[in-house]
């Protein structure tokens, strides 16, 4: 299984970065390479310091790490929105190397900058890769605190549903309805790649190009998304996956000389735990919540965003005990494998439309290991096993079926297939001695 994985990664790498799928996904995508580089450390180094160099190659002035770096020309035509309708040089901050988007996606490179730095097992080129990419991290990181975190909570906003990597999850809902936009005529290519019921809905799309079409007229300014924009959400994947790479970077700048930087991260990290457990978590559900900051109050419904801060180590046991009883909840007594995108128990639930209900192996992931920093190695057990049935029954999918009846009628996942972060996640399972 794991040479089968590692053979999706080498056919789906390009010159110095990975797509996370032939055909649906042909550029460079920011979260994916972040998995996708943990994946290469067990087996190719150099692949792995590429794929994070790359990534880094195109940052911005200001700090900003664009979403999808569009590498190829040729390939163009064959995603929408691509470079032509995003336009970045509206931004005076934007990469003068590469075409980018001008969303970001969730800042999980502190965290596989520390995770490849340990699989290296001191090959010497490591350290001064660290070194490198370190500064570029925290950039990343600053660039975050001074711009999407206007009340100073340590909580920064996501200012698009594509920021968060859950891009229709059924949280965004009443946002949509919150504001009027036009019906754009564009030619999707996601829908002749994939079957239209397992991808959103142009009506969905209509809105996703709004706010974007809205940025460009405030030439991608923050400071004006954040006093006019209607999205503006305080995501707990991606304020996680931040605390998260706050505390390796805590580590590796302790052990680098880093640090003036390290004072900077404790003080953030301080004050973004605090804030996390006061504000995102909801003692009634048991896990947390996207708080939206327009509207100033919880979006309505429970995702599987809600689990990853205990990959960061933000709840407290008490807290945890909790999250492990709405993991039950979420699983239906074993009617469905861990874990839904949404919960089953809400109407609004559609098992196999993208993160409206499937499975997600990088979603697994972080629970897994989220479980076993708190010792709870049963749990994460569990989680591990449906993980690896999933993908040997059914391929390395971009998501699955979460209906244990309905899957095993079926012979695939959903979405693309080959598809690269199941692969690289699913290295890194094989590794684990769990
Ligand atoms: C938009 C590449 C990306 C992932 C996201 C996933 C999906 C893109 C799309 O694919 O989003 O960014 O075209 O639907 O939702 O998490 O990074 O794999």
């Amino acid at each position: 299984m794991s040479k089968h994985a590692q053979q999706i990664l080498q056919t789906n790498n390009r010159d110095g970065y990975t797509i996370p799928g032939a055909g649906i996904y042909p550029f460079q995508w920011k979260w994916d390479s972040g998995f996708i580089a943990l994946g290469y450390s067990h087996f190719d180094l150099q692949k792995a310091m590429s794929e994070m160099e790359t990534l880094f190659d195109a940052q911005w002035t200001n700090g900003f790490v664009p979403h999808i770096i569009f590498h190829s020309v040729a390939e163009r035509e064959n995603y929408f929105p691509n470079a032509d309708f995003y336009h970045s040089s509206l931004s005076e901050d934007a990469s003068l190397n590469y075409e980018t988007t001008t969303l970001t996606q969730p800042p999980v490179e502190g965290w596989v900058l520390e995770r490849v730095f340990q699989n290296a097992h001191q090959q010497t080129e490591i350290e001064d890769f660290v070194k490198k990419l370190f500064p570029k991290v925290m950039a990343q990181h600053e660039y975050l605190y001074e711009n999407r975190d206007p009340f100073h909570e340590g909580l920064v906003y996501i200012q698009h549903n594509w920021e968060s990597g859950t891009d229709n999850s059924p949280v965004w809902d009443e946002i949509w309805r919150s504001f009027k936009v036009p019906a754009y005529d564009f030619s999707r290519k996601d829908t002749q790649l994939v079957k239209e019921e397992q991808r959103p809905l142009k009506r969905e799309y209509d809105y996703y190009l709004y706010l974007i079409d809205l940025f460009k007229k405030w030439h991608y300014n923050d400071k004006s998304i954040a006093e006019k924009s209607p999205f503006l959400v305080q995501d707990p994947l991606f304020n996680s996956m931040l605390v998260a790479s706050n505390k390796s970077l805590i580590r590796l700048g302790k052990q680098f000389g880093f640090s003036q930087e390290v004072k900077q991260l404790e003080r953030w990290n301080k004050k973004s735990v605090l804030s996390f457990n006061e504000k995102l978590f909801d003692k009634e559900a048991g896990m947390y919540r996207h708080f939206d900051l327009r509207g100033g109050k919880w979006l309505d419904g429970l995702t599987s965003s809600g689990f990853a801060p205990l990959f960061a180590g933000i709840p407290t046991h008490q807290q945890m005990k909790k999250m492990l009883l709405a993991l039950e909840r979420f699983s239906r007594d074993g009617k469905y494998f861990f874990t839904p995108s949404f919960d089953p128990g809400n109407d609004r639930f559609e098992s196999q439309r993208y993160w409206r209900g499937p499975v997600w192996v990088n979603m697994n992931w972080l629970i897994i290991e989220g479980l076993k920093s708190y010792g709870e190695r049963d749990w994460a057990h569990k989680i591990k096993e449906d993980t690896l049935q999933m993908v040997r029954e059914q391929g390395f999918f971009e998501y699955f079926e979460p209906d244990k009846e309905k899957s095993r009628k079926q012979q695939f996942g959903y979405g693309g297939k080959q598809f690269s972060w199941t692969a690289a996640l699913i290295i890194d399972i094989l590794n684990d001695k769990l």
